[in-house]
């Protein structure tokens, strides 16, 4: 059983709906241990496009690292991934971060992701779920930290469930308390 790190990525459609499919779909290819916040964040490379939503999830698997990365891209095509230029904007994106302690350099796989350590977007939610990890050589993640500070991401705040009747049950509570208060002054 080996300890991986998955980045999560969506520019494209919507957003939070390919990363909580994704999430749910990650089970089919190890044990989700922690799954981080949300960040939105300024695009970084390629042409010009809208901000990215990025997580990253935290799995236990009994893949090897090839397996693991094939499982990803069939979570991708699930979403309608479309592969154009590099860096063009996608409905789902799915990084190899880390493979426990592995190195992995084969046509096609890179393990750590050859980019991590120069992409807030990666490193602030990893670190969140997973706060000393560290590169196969030891090296801690947080250190790298400090050398993206200037890059924009900030915690993604879901408001679609404020339904309605979330909004008119508010109304509801608010004026029955100005009506209980009122009675409780007429009394004085
Ligand atoms: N590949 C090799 N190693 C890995 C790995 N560790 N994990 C190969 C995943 N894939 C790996 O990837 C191209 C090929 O990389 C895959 O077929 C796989 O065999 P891709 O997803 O088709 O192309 P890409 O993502 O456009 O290229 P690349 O170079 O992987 O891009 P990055 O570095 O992942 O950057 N800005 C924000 N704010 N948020 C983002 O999520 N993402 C990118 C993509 C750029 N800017 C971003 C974001
Ligand atoms: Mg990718």
């Amino acid at each position: 059983m080996t300890r991986a790190a998955i980045a999560l990525g969506s520019n494209l459609g919507d957003r939070l709906g390919h990363l909580e499919a994704a999430n749910e779909a990650l089970e089919s290819v190890g044990r989700v241990v922690a799954t981080s916040p949300i960040y939105e964040t300024a695009p970084i490379g390629g042409p010009e496009q809208g901000s990215y939503l990025n997580a990253v999830t935290v799995i236990d698997t009994e893949l090897a690292p090839r397996a693991l990365l094939d499982g990803l891209l069939d979570i991708e095509r699930s979403r309608d991934r479309e592969r154009t230029e590099q860096w063009a904007p996608r409905t789902l994106d799915l990084d190899l971060l880390l493979y426990g302690q592995e190195t992995v350099d084969e046509p096609g796989l890179t393990v750590p992701h050859p980019r991590m350590v120069e992409r807030r977007f990666v490193l602030d939610p990893l670190l969140d779920v997973w706060p000393d990890a560290a590169l196969p050589d030891g090296t801690a993640l947080q250190g790298f930290r400090e050398g993206v500070a200037d890059q924009t991401v900030e915690r993604f705040i879901d408001e679609s469930g404020f339904k309605p009747w979330t909004a008119l049950a508010v109304f509801l509570i608010f004026n029955i308390a100005a009506v209980i208060i009122w009675r409780i002054i007429l009394l004085f």
